[in-house]
């Protein structure tokens, strides 16, 4: 299933690619961007998981196409059912974005989780088997169990590990039933990265807390546990900001202008803007309740500022998904129907995904972009809408997203603070521009600390890990001061 010259091994859940047998449609995103192109400079094999029957995928052959070797992993549907609807995204999802009250707490879903990461650890070992040297990258939440399989099955080599969503502070994580066995899993990575400090912070305090064993040393680095050590760092994700400065200096990129809602808008001449997943914890309706606190408090805005939030619709098999979404219709209907005039509509919902390009249009033609999470690991949102908005244009950022920790000079506000948001919002209408430097520098940032610096950083320190070649414990410490 791969080649015998595979550097770098990528597992992640999601496929890269749509068509794994043609090697077509790239996954939207900046992850699959980034990752991408790492897998054809690494000749890397990429895992996954395929919706799959195991028998159908026998003499399975990754496209030639691609420069790099795709190796899909069959899940049943039962397995998958409770590994990703449950396990993943009832009770890890809710509670690491601080939501233990959407967690399920089924014994089941946990025994689906460890036997698909186990599948995934058995598929590794084959791959290990002829790339004895190559090292290892898994990605995010549903995959946490991995590196301990292959250390029981005497696997070696380098293993790092990303989460894609927050580390949750102690309080939080202690109510997780697995969290001892979660946290031992993953001090069986060598490296282990999270998008800000904060969480790294987080994951120091639990598995100090949590696991006797451990010990912590370096002012938050390391963690030593029975014969390994775990480096523990900070790795911001972000976004390929070359393509999205280069979209919107394309010639024909301008003529593609406002989509569809051109109609729609009628008086209004302030747009606000939201972009998300349709998900809790991005923060909509509590966004849509600000905004009816801000109609309600500033009627001279009625007719003049409407409000475009586009939802790309998501785990729509997931009950708290399909309830959520039915709130969020029934607000939007409720604040139109209570302020909406014949010619003015307060909020334009998109309940659906945009392609990229227009999605850019949308960021462009924004007065101010509302980036509300309840809590976000990163959120992409706000920096694609950073390296795009028109000069007058600001940003009003949830202070709990990933995001907040490298843009503190946004209009930083609590999510469920109606009165605070509604002010920024005013704020941001009756003093255009008052970003514009603050936006350019953050901008010029962006344009270094873009995805591929973010993918680069991780991989060269999992090379620098692997070339010490010496047992874990007898890692050089001082090196990494
Ligand atoms: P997400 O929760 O999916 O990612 P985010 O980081 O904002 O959140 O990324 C969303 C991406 O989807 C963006 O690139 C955006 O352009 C795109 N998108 C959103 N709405 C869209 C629409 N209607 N149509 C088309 N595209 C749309 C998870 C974590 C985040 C973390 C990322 C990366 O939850 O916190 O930043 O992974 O690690």
């Amino acid at each position: 299933m791969s080649k015998d010259n595979t550097r770098l091994i990528i597992v992640s859940n999601r496929a890269p690619i749509a068509d794994y047998y043609k090697g077509t449609g790239l996954t939207v995103g900046g992850l699959a961007t980034a990752l991408h192109r790492v897998a054809i400079d690494q000749n890397a094999t990429w895992l996954f998981s395929a919706d799959i029957a195991e028998d159908k995928l026998v003499g399975y052959k990754s496209p030639d196409n691609l420069n790099y070797t795709l190796s899909p992993v069959p899940i049943n549907k039962k397995d998958f059912k409770s590994f990703y609807d449950g396990y993943s995204n009832s009770l890890l999802w809710p509670l690491f974005h601080y939501f233990p009250d959407k967690a399920s707490f089924e014994g089941e879903d946990w025994l689906g989780y460890q036997a698909v990461n186990k599948k995934f650890a058995i598929q590794i070992l084959e791959i290990v088997e002829n790339n004895p040297s190559a090292v290892i990258w898994i990605q995010d939440y549903q995959l946490m169990l991995v590196a301990k399989y292959l250390r029981q099955f005497g696997v070696k080599n380098k293993i790092g590990f990303f989460l894609h969503i927050p580390f949750p502070t102690y309080e939080v994580f202690r109510l997780l039933p697995q969290r001892q066995e979660i946290l031992e899993a993953l001090l069986s990575f060598d490296l282990l990265g999270f998008h800000t400090k904060s969480y790294v912070t987080n994951f120091f305090r639990s598995a100090k807390t949590i696991i006797k064993e451990a010990i912590t040393f370096e002012a938050e680095k390391f963690i030593r546990f029975k014969e390994r050590i775990s480096y523990i760092k900070d790795f911001p994700i972000s976004v390929d900001s070359t393509m999205i400065t280069n979209l919107i200096h394309d010639k024909k990129f301008e003529t593609v202008n406002i989509p569809s809602i051109g109609k729609a808008l009628g008086s209004a001449t302030m747009i606000g803007l939201g972009v998300d997943r349709l998900d809790y914890t991005k923060g909509i309706l509590e966004r849509f309740r600000a905004l009816e606190y801000f109609f309600k408090k500033n009627p001279k805005y009625r007719g003049k500022l409407t409000f475009v939030q586009i939802a790309v619709p998501s785990r729509g098999s997931v009950p708290d998904y399909q309830s959520y979404k039915s709130a969020v219709d029934e607000i939007v209907t409720r604040i139109n129907g209570q302020y909406g005039t014949m010619d003015w509509q307060p909020i334009i919902y998109l309940n659906r995904s945009i392609p990229f390009e227009n999605l850019v249009n949308y960021y462009q033609m924004t007065d101010f972009a509302l980036i509300t999470p309840i809590r976000d690991g990163m959120n992409l949102v706000a920096k694609e809408f950073i390296l795009t908005c028109k000069p007058e244009a600001s940003l009003i950022l949830s202070e709990v997203a990933g995001a907040a920790e490298e843009f503190p000079e946004a209009s930083l506000v609590n999510p469920y603070n109606q009165e605070q948001i509604s002010n920024a919002i005013l704020h941001s209408l009756e003093n255009p521009g008052f970003q514009q430097k603050t936006i350019n520098k953050y901008r010029d940032y962006l344009m270094k600390h873009d995805v591929h610096l973010w993918a680069k950083s991780f991989i060269e320190e999992m090379y620098t890990l692997q070339e010490t070649k010496t047992p874990s414990l007898s890692i050089d410490t001082n090196r990494f001061n």
